[in-house]
């Protein structure tokens, strides 16, 4: 069984050297020469747990072949990226970029499925495109009578940091354009996922994905709402947290510096673009989680402006613990306003970074080793939740003033060091 995957980035990349280990002679597309040549050598451009490994023996022993010209295959896996522009708009250029270099190739009996983030509707949009293209073939939805392909929508949901884990374990659900594409998808995945595979149509394939991500963004828009209400009222929101959580009904998320990431605060987007009237949660979710980055520059600024002469460690810049993924992080965002304000006086600690970020390249932010932060610094603002911080014991910052937007040290005492001890966000 031949495979041809179009983009090789955090989703395809994995996808394509699994679909490879499973037996299938795999080629993966990608527009950078410079991707391909790194995969065909057997090395990876992304930082994923095991995925060197992995690629480096299914590149040796022939199972994948990176190319940037699309090469002709039984099933087309497309996983490009579908960012969005400054007014929310969904551009789902790349797919339909993708699904034209595949109408070049495309047989009788072929599967094509869509895997990136898209608007509800897309892959009905990329068989209107193949029709176009391909007048020779029966598209289905687009035909009567037995269709030459097969198209469907199958989102991928895994957790960076555990994507070869959770690419066969975790369900998936399979929409086709008609339910004979989802059974002939299902069949497809069946090869190397281990999960549940579940069929639907591929619109709501399309809004389950957007529908995920939107669930998580709200609920933890509720925690961060609750942390700036608590911060108001003088409270420990994870104390209140945690006690609420005690309630069998009750599961609130943590509150945080803002969601970052390039899914979950994106994909919400998609939904609020695709039906602006009826998704006002969801609206006012990612304007609540926007907000709190906001708050805690505000926050941290007046707190660091408050003590003149005092050197600032800035604790982490990744979008959430234990990873070196910088994409669309608050902490980012938090650091550069913070250095653009207090230049030198602001110490940068991110044991995942071997460089700055962009963001933050040419502003004269430092990085600094988490040590000489704990022995220079007399206030640490934390963004991260890095297991490395976590484990920092009491005395090495009990003289500190800490503001904590992660609820790190639960024990880290209030009192006056150099003023009130932030616990809250
Ligand atoms: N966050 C909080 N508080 C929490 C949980 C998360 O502030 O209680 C923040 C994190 O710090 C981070 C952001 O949210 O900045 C997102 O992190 P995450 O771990 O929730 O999710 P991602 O972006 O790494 O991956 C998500 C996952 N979606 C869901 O859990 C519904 C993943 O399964 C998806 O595959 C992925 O988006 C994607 O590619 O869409």
């Amino acid at each position: 069984h031949k495979v041809t995957v179009v983009g090789l980035g955090y989703i395809g990349l994995p996808t394509a050297a699994l679909i490879a280990r499973s037996g299938c002679k795999v080629t993966g597309i990608d527009v950078s020469a410079h991707v391909v040549e790194t995969v065909n050598s057997g090395r990876v451009h992304i930082e994923e747990v095991d995925l060197d490994g992995l690629v480096q023996g299914v590149v040796s022993r022939g199972a994948l072949v990176a190319s940037t010209e699309t090469v002709a295959a039984d099933t087309y896996v497309i996983a490009v990226p579908t960012p969005h522009d400054e007014a929310h708009r969904p551009d789902v250029t790349y797919v339909l970029d993708a699904a034209r270099k595949i109408t070049k190739v495309l047989e009788p009996g072929n599967l094509v499925i869509l895997e990136s983030t898209s608007p509800v509707g897309t892959t009905e949009k990329v068989a209107e495109l193949l029709a176009a293209e391909r007048p020779d073939l029966k598209i289905p939805g687009r035909c009567s009578g037995t269709p030459d392909i097969f198209l469907a929508y199958c989102p991928e949901r895994v957790l960076p940091g555990r994507i070869l884990v959770e690419l066969v374990d975790n369900d998936r659900c399979i929409g086709g354009i008609t339910p004979r594409c989802a059974r002939r998808a299902m069949t497809f995945y069946r090869r190397f996922v281990r999960g549940a595979c579940v069929t639907t149509t591929a619109r709501a394939a399309e809004m389950v994905k957007l529908v995920e991500n939107s669930y998580r963004d709200v609920n933890i828009a509720f925690a961060n709402e609750l942390s700036m209400i608590a911060d108001k009222m003088g409270v420990d929101v994870w104390d209140v947290i945690r006690l609420a959580n005690r309630h069998p009904r009750v599961n609130i998320l943590q509150p945080g510096p803002g969601v970052g990431g390039h899914c979950i605060a994106v994909d919400p987007w998609f939904l609020v673009h695709g039906a602006p009237d009826e998704s006002r949660l969801i609206r006012t979710a990612r304007e609540v989680n926007l907000a709190k980055t906001s708050h805690v520059i505000a926050a941290t600024s007046a707190l660091i402006a408050r003590f003149p002469d005092v050197r600032v460690g800035v604790l982490g810049l990744a979008f959430k613990p234990n990873i070196d993924d910088f994409r669309e992080s608050p902490a980012v965002e938090i650091a550069a306003a913070l250095v653009r304000e207090f230049g030198a006086r602001i110490q940068l600690v991110e044991p995942y970074a071997k460089t700055l970020p962009d963001e933050l390249s040419g502003t004269g932010a430092k990085l600094v080793e988490l040590d000489d932060a704990l022995s220079e610094c007399e206030i640490l603002i934390v963004l991260v939740d890095h297991d490395v911080f976590k484990s920092v014991p009491l005395e090495e910052r009990l003289d500190k003033t800490v503001y904590d937007t992660r609820g790190l040290w639960p024990d880290q005492p209030e009192g006056e060091n150099l003023g009130r001890v932030h616990q809250l966000a």
